[in-house]
């Protein structure tokens, strides 16, 4: 090497002291962002590749067009490259060379991303369940709390304890995983142009290779091959060249994972199915959610996400027929009609009664509670299937479910097209559009929202009243709505049909499963667009509100027919409870127990008897809030209350208030971190057996889930 000092003015040597410099960090970055450049990032956990397999998969791939760019490079600047400039220019000509072989290399990266998803992701998913990584919704001592319940457990009982568990709900590791490697290889259909992945991939490259190529730079200046120039103009091209690539990778990062024109898409409201017999067929199909790019290839009622809209008069049986022709990694599946007081044998269980491939099965629903119609209520349905619950709603199996009633038929609230369904979830799309899943201990979220399965869209409204039912069929994320002018929603109802009598809100949380009935009055405000936030995030790592859907108040109405009277159903009575049970929520070795359980499905966990009423107390000492949902009756809230006592026996402590919009009926509650609930029902309906559960997904499907069975007086 040669460290003597190069007049650069005049014509180089080809391979200079500079040049070794180069190459080898030029190497040294190839090495280093192979593994980055072709292992696509949702086979990532926490941000490293998961072993050697990828990395080596990696660096294979990369050195062809590596060694070809280095090489030719540096003959380029022996030959073409006098002045000071020399040593940009060899950078500038490498970095261009090797981002034209990755364009031309291009149909060979959709291949790999495809193989290494196939292979990489279902088989490590037992390891990624016990991820303990924290989500950016949890605060650092939260995530210290997590880890320290994890820490005492060594990696074999956990496991072990894993495996028993998917046995009893008659699921192996193996079995899983072989259930889903097919939907995941199936998702990456030809859309998105190779073409576009590489032009990413070389700004991804850029961006990784910019600081080496800075230190040889900083190298060739003080080993004085590299005159010092004229210092202003060298700092100014630094500048441009890393806003070039910062700005290359934010624009192509957005255009990858959501390419969404905020407001640019009306709002999708699923098609409505009045009959009493009915027939849904569930597939994958292809569903357009992201303006752009290749459509989404779901699991789906109908070929639709969400499903279509079931709307019946209460007190009407429907016959619903769910044909199973998913691919057949789904394995067997089941309905549950969220909400609904169906019989235990059309009540979708997670382990039994089950829907094969290529089988189908016709749930019965009386739409009946305690002898009388229903009251009217927006429901939902979706699968239910022990362990894989939450890969299978967020792969698309959701869909709203409205019973009608005189009662609320005969309130002057707003109806027909001003009586709308806001379906709101998140997803995580990968640049292909495409929707793997994840599984997380504490629950998977995504990164984009969806209203009614599109990606911030716009709905034209006239300045009146309308009547929103609007769900969380998030798999684990809470959100907290609100309108941008700040103004009050009138929540009209829960869960379980409408409130006693209406409440002004500003901010609505609802936990996953969590229904909330609100009007919105948009009378005042012609020409003006109002948005509907999610303000849960906010405030956290400076995160502004996620803005879900735009309300255009384009149009005139002369009167507005509708009104939100003050009084709208009083519940029904509620003899005090003459049996108290309690359940302790906790995170146990990895995994969420109530009373220290998982599901079992041979173990009856409370035995109410048929016309009596119970209190149930739930105690969180876990580090996480939970969603908890009791089948089959609606309940409701006595109390809130902070945890007292020990984790080991906790106590009710002080009490909170209880929130006006939790006066009504319910069957998903909030249980926050280091508080209670106490709730109340009487079991007046169906003899036979059901379930509760944390309805944050993953909770469930790591068997967070007790049965009660409603026994005969
Ligand atoms: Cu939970």
């Amino acid at each position: 090497m040669d460290h003597a000092p190069v007049d650069l003015d005049h014509r180089p040597r080809a391979a200079g002291g500079f040049g070794t410099i180069t190459l080898a960090a030029l190497l040294l970055t190839v090495a280093v962002t192979a593994w980055w450049w072709v292992v696509p990032p949702d086979v990532l956990i926490g941000g490293a590749p998961r072993d050697l397999r990828q990395l080596g998969a990696g660096a294979l791939i990369a050195l062809p067009p590596a060694t070809v760019a280095v090489a030719g490079a540096a003959w380029w600047a022996g030959r073409h490259a006098p002045g000071p400039w020399r040593l940009w220019r060899q950078a500038a000509l490498t970095a261009g060379l090797f981002a034209a072989l990755l364009l031309l290399t291009a149909p060979l990266h959709g291949g790999v991303r495809a193989a290494l998803r196939a292979t990489a992701v279902e088989p490590n998913l037992a390891a990624v369940r016990y991820d303990t990584s924290c989500l950016p919704i949890f605060s650092d001592a939260q995530c210290r709390q997590a880890q320290d319940a994890l820490a005492g457990a060594d990696a074999g009982t956990v496991a072990r304890a894993h495996h028993e568990m998917l046995a009893r709900t008659g699921h192996s590791v193996a079995d899983h995983a072989a259930m889903s490697a097919p939907f995941y290889a199936s998702l990456d259909e030809p859309g998105r142009p190779a073409a576009a992945y590489a032009v990413q991939d070389a700004f991804l490259v850029l961006l990784v290779a910019l600081p080496p190529m800075l230190l040889v730079l900083f190298l060739a200046r003080r080993r004085g091959t590299l005159r010092p120039g004229r210092g202003r103009t060298r700092w100014v091209a630094v500048a441009g060249v890393i806003v070039l690539v910062v700005a290359g990778n934010v624009a192509l990062s957005r255009a990858a994972t959501a390419a969404v024109v905020p407001f640019s898409t009306a709002l999708n409201i699923p098609p409505v199915l009045t009959d009493a017999t009915i027939t849904i067929q569930m597939r994958q199909a292809g569903v357009q959610i992201m303006p752009t790019g290749p459509a989404t290839q779901m699991w789906t009622y109908n070929g639709l996400f969400p499903g279509p809209i079931i709307r019946r008069p209460s007190g009407q049986a429907t016959r619903i027929t769910f044909q199973n022709n998913l691919p057949a990694a789904a394995g067997q599946v089941t309905i549950h009609q969220h909400g609904g007081h169906s019989r235990p044998t059309e009540d979708g269980q997670p382990n039994t009664q089950l829907i094969g491939p290529n089988a189908q099965r016709t749930y019965v629903y009386d739409n009946v509670e305690a002898g009388a119609p229903e009251r009217a209520v927006t429901q939902w349905y979706h699968d239910h299937r022990m362990d894989v619950t939450g890969r299978n709603i967020w792969n698309g199996l959701v869909g709203m479910l409205i019973l009608d009633d005189a009662v609320d038929s005969a309130l002057p609230l707003p109806r027909d097209q001003f009586d709308v369904p806001l379906i709101i979830a998140d997803r995580t799309f990968d640049a292909n559009n495409q929707i793997p899943y994840d599984f997380r201990l504490f629950g998977t979220v995504g990164n984009t929202w969806l209203v009614n399965g599109r990606p911030q869209p716009f709905f034209d409204v006239a300045d009146r009243r309308y009547r929103f039912r609007i769900l969380n069929a998030a798999n684990r994320r809470p959100m907290t709505l609100a309108l941008s002018n700040g103004a009050a929603m009138t929540q009209i109802g829960t869960e379980s049909g409408l409130l006693p009598a209406p409440v002004p809100r500003t901010s609505i949380t609802l936990q996953p499963a969590e229904r909330a009935e609100v009007v919105v009055d948009f009378n005042g405000l012609l020409g003006q667009n109002l948005v509907l936030l999610d303000t849960a995030t906010s405030g956290t790592n400076g995160n502004p509100p996620r803005e879900l859907i735009q309300f255009r108040v384009d149009r005139d109405v002369p009167t507005d027919p509708s009104a939100v009277p003050a009084t709208l159903r009083p519940v029904p009575p509620l003899p005090a409870p003459t049996r108290d049970r309690q359940f302790v929520l906790r995170l146990q070795n990895g995994r969420w127990t109530i009373n220290n359980q998982t599901f079992d499905p041979d173990r009856i966990d409370a035995d109410p008897v048929r016309g009596t009423t119970e209190r149930w107390t739930f105690f969180n000492v876990s580090p996480s809030p939970h969603a908890i949902h009791l089948h089959d009756v609606d309940w409701r809230l006595l109390s809130r209350f902070r945890v007292a006592g020990t984790n080991g026996n906790p106590t009710v402590g002080a009490a909170l208030p209880v929130p006006p919009a939790e006066a009504g009926l319910k069957e998903t509650f909030l249980v926050p971190q280091g508080q209670g609930i106490s709730v109340a029902t009487t079991f007046n309906d169906n003899l036979g057996e059901y379930v509760f559960h944390c309805h944050m997904l993953e909770h469930e499907d790591l068997a967070m889930m007790g049965r009660f069975v409603v026994r005969a007086a």
